[in-house]
């Protein structure tokens, strides 16, 4: 007990330092620019984010005994091929949630995946450009990851995918050279396509690296059951839960990453966005002048399944690019967190259209065949109200 004070007296110390955010200027362009900020940036969140957690008496969310979520590349081979072993086994899990007599309303839910699937495609417009697209997703892996354990002997954390280090070339990322130990592949090239328009975003999209199926290591021969809904160059299904059997595809394209995922992409959202309003705003694309911002530009980066706005998650890998989402968002908070910790802003409804109430922390907030509901504000603290994890 005494031990723990006095460790908390010690971090407290450089927290009064850093009890304001962290100023841009504090990195020249070179360290903004090479990941070297990012680092800082992320360590300056984890060292508040273990201060704040000795403030607390009697959590039973412990530092040492947490979990750590770790960038894939920075897992061992063995961990690495556990986590797609379990995200495969889910594919092969029957649906949990989904009543029984009322699969014949579901024919595209096959399995315990297809239902987090599902429940994205169901739920698109509200958990999107709204007040909850944060937690809400937040909680949506944190469950996802639970799965992996509960249903599928996992035994380790969600990875995520720090896009940033892949921003120049993300088909050359360690993380899709389609060995074993790896997310899989690109999908196989598939030559002489032309640009495509993006209606919504306003831009011209060159072809991407891959745009065929996954051909090597885990997902090269999984079955995706659902979607896409809005995908463009591709036949969409006509409703939500429609049975579509397919491979998964991808197509990496740094025409995205290279604009929108960069290091400077990121810590420039993270310092830059004091308020969340800008922040949340920024990190979608719906800031004026960000056509796509980190997250919609990840989505678009790996390509195929998992840019279908609808049906993204189909594509493990959905749960790694939303793993740094959620980083990105812990990150922000624990900069200032007594500012930033409960603060949310936003309707219910996809850019408020059509227009609904402004959300509260005591909303209820649905999460379909995937989990129970929660109430808003228990998703706003990662060391509380089940939660008990950090980003390493
Ligand atoms: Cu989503």
């Amino acid at each position: 007990m005494h031990f723990r004070i006095s460790v908390a007296a010690l971090a407290s110390i450089s927290a009064l330092a850093s009890a304001q955010a962290p100023s841009i200027d504090q990195w020249t362009r070179l360290e903004i620019n090479n990941g070297t900020a990012w680092e800082e940036v992320t360590q300056i969140a984890r060292d508040n984010q273990l201060y704040n957690l000795g403030t607390r008496q009697n959590s039973p969310c412990q530092w040492g005994t947490m979990d750590v979520r770790r960038e894939f590349r920075d897992m061992s081979k063995g961990d690495r091929k556990s986590f797609t072993d379990a995200a495969t086994c889910l594919m092969n899990t029957p649906p949990q949630r989904m009543p029984k007599d009322q699969a014949a309303n579901y024919p595209g839910i096959k399995s315990r995946h297809d239902e987090y699937v599902a429940t994205h495609i169901n739920m698109t417009l509200e958990i999107h450009a709204t007040a909850d697209f944060l937690a809400w997703h937040r909680h949506y892996i944190k469950h996802y990851e639970q799965d992996l354990k509960d249903l599928c002997g996992y035994t380790g954390t969600l990875p995520y995918w720090n896009w940033a280090k892949d921003a120049s070339a993300p088909q050359d990322s360690p993380l899709f050279t389609g060995d074993e130990y790896s997310m899989g592949s690109n999908g196989k090239y598939i030559p002489n396509r032309g640009d495509t328009y993006l209606y919504t975003q306003g831009v011209n999209m060159p072809p991407g690296t891959g745009g065929g199926c996954v051909e090597s290591g885990p997902f090269s021969d999984v079955t995706l059951n659902l979607g896409p809904l809005d995908l463009p160059n591709t036949k969409n299904v006509k409703s939500n839960y429609e049975y579509n059997p397919r491979c998964l595809e991808r197509d990496f394209n740094s025409f995205f990453s290279e604009r929108y995922n960069t290091f400077s992409n990121v810590t420039e959202l993270v310092l830059e966005s004091i308020y969340l309003e800008d922040f949340q705003d920024r990190m979608q694309g719906y800031a004026a002048g960000d056509a796509f911002g980190v997250h919609g530009s990840g989505h678009w980066s790996i390509g195929g399944a998992a840019a279908d706005f609808h049906s993204s998650p189909a594509d493990p890998l959905f749960f790694l690019h939303h793993g740094m989402i959620d980083n990105v968002w812990t990150t922000w908070q624990n900069l200032d967190i007594y500012r930033r910790q409960f603060i949310i802003k936003g309707t219910s409804t996809l850019g408020n259209n059509p227009p609904s109430a402004e959300m509260t922390l005591d909303d209820v907030i649905p999460f379909g065949f995937v989990a129970e509901d929660r109430i808003f504000r228990e998703l706003m603290d990662t060391f509380a109200e089940g939660y008990c994890y950090r980003y390493e």
